[in-house]
């Protein structure tokens, strides 16, 4: 049900002109226009393809497009532009694999210089009581496994990861004074965690011991309302502490990016949460502090999974990978960098762009729909006048001018030639008596009552 229409508004004109693009481009085969009949600020010519989930219009900064079909596929938590398996229905090869994601490179990763440590976590088999594990970036860590079972390398989000039981499994890292950082001290820190429980569990800290608040803690927190946040805590030397949570929550049993920025602002006000890549609000936790009176915190050793010494409490349960610090403030750019290099990618032949639901960073914030006319059906027919959409058909218009000025409606739903009055090859449905008859050298129609055209001239 191919449509082409003539108005005398250029701004309708202009979707008769992108139907034509599509068409040709795609296979010389005029493919079903109803889908992304929108379009007027005439500002993406894929808007042709077509779709079963709907259309609208993406805007912002210096940029617009208009969308066609987007598909939520909770297979692969992405969206999809275009028909259940991310592509228009046409005849291109629509298979698309995922591919690596990128664990932190000189070549693409912001800030890189000024990583003081980094842990990809990647091994295999079962993790013995005081075996090292290894660092790409920064001292080497050791295992406390003293029970002996649970902790192990695993599948990660980026090649392997480490599993801890949440009994009695960390890592403990050398303090030295590349990573030694007092209250007023910018850092960052980035890891992927994959909890399992609810238990409250330490991601990287180089504080509390044995419930006595001391230096940094990045925490999987599940103690403050909401529950499943991740928190933030500094105390000084003096033990004066704040602490921070996110608002926003991560769910169980899923992979989620986080990465915790601090400016050295000496205030919560310089602690930043990002959740998989978008920057989460914080709460300012009850009974913690505005600011900090000391300069320098007793820290203890780094730990990943758990507190950094004493009796081992505050334990993560669940899996953790690629864990980096830096001795800067990673800005929301950057963030965004670090998500988009590691997110889940997929590859291959496909006509819409998948992007992960999960990024809603600072790059999408301003994705927004906007409904735009007509989309997914035929324009009407005359029938003794011009039939004239109205808002029963779109919520959104205004007047019922839709088809004022038309002068000449092709639906091509023809299935032979020479069906159309007077024997004529294509109906013209405006009213207008315009019919039409094929003028090319091999063009025919198709049985999705579509045209084809092959180039010749006739
Ligand atoms: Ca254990
Ligand atoms: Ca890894």
């Amino acid at each position: 049900m191919t449509y082409f229409r003539l108005k005398t508004s250029q701004s309708f004109y202009m979707v008769a002109v992108f139907g034509a693009l599509i068409a040709l481009t795609a296979s010389g085969c005029g493919k079903r226009g109803g889908g992304g009949g929108s379009g007027s600020s005439g500002s993406s010519g894929s808007s042709g393809s077509s779709g079963s989930g709907g259309s609208g219009s993406v805007t912002g900064s210096g940029y617009s497009a208009v969308l066609t079909g987007a598909i939520f596929d909770s297979t692969n938590n992405i969206y999809r532009l275009g028909s259940s398996n991310g592509c228009d229905g046409s005849s291109v090869d629509c298979t698309a694999t995922a591919v690596s994601l990128a664990e932190l490179a000189i070549g693409w990763t912001p800030q890189y210089s000024n990583i003081v440590g980094y842990w990809k976590l990647n091994g295999s088999g079962s993790i013995a009581n005081g075996a090292t594990i290894s660092a790409t970036i920064g001292p080497d860590g050791t295992a406390s496994n003293s029970n002996g079972t649970g902790m192990a390398y695993t599948t990660g989000k980026l090649t392997d990861s480490i599993v801890f039981d949440g009994t009695d499994d960390r890592i403990t890292i050398p303090k030295q004074a590349g990573n030694s950082f007092g209250t007023t001290s910018a850092f960052s820190m980035q890891a992927w965690i994959y909890p399992t429980s609810t238990q409250k569990g330490t991601i990287l800290a180089d504080g509390q011991n044995g419930g006595s608040w001391t230096g940094h803690w990045i925490n999987w927190g599940t103690s403050w309302s909401p529950n499943s946040v991740i928190a933030v805590s500094i105390t000084d030397n003096g033990g004066n502490t704040f602490m921070v949570h996110s608002s926003d929550t991560l769910a169980l049993n899923q992979w989620h990016h986080i990465i915790v920025s601090y400016s050295g602002s000496n205030s919560p006000s310089g602690v930043a949460i990002y959740l998989n890549g978008k920057r989460s609000g914080v709460t300012l936790a009850t009974g913690t502090s505005s600011s900090l009176p000391g300069s320098t915190v007793n820290a203890l050793d780094w730990a990943i999974g758990g507190e950094s010494n004493g009796a081992a409490s505050q334990l993560f349960l669940g899996r953790i990978d690629d864990v980096a610090l830096w001795n800067v403030a990673l800005t929301s750019t950057e963030v965004a960098s670090f998500y988009m290099g590691q997110f889940q990618k997929r590859v291959g032949t496909i006509v819409s762009e998948p992007s992960d639901s999960s990024n809603t960073g600072t790059i999408w914030d301003s994705l927004s729909w906007v409904s735009r006319l007509p989309f997914g059906k035929e324009l009407p027919d005359y029938n003794g006048s011009i039939q004239n959409e109205t808002s029963t058909n779109y919520s959104s218009l205004s007047t019922n001018t839709l088809m004022t000025g038309i002068i000449g409606l092709w639906h091509f739903d023809e299935t032979s030639s020479g069906t159309a009055p007077g024997s004529k090859d294509f109906r013209d449905h405006s009213g207008q008596d315009i019919h039409g008859s094929a003028g090319c050298y091999c063009c025919y129609l198709r049985s999705d009552r579509s045209v084809c055209f092959c180039g010749h001239a006739s």
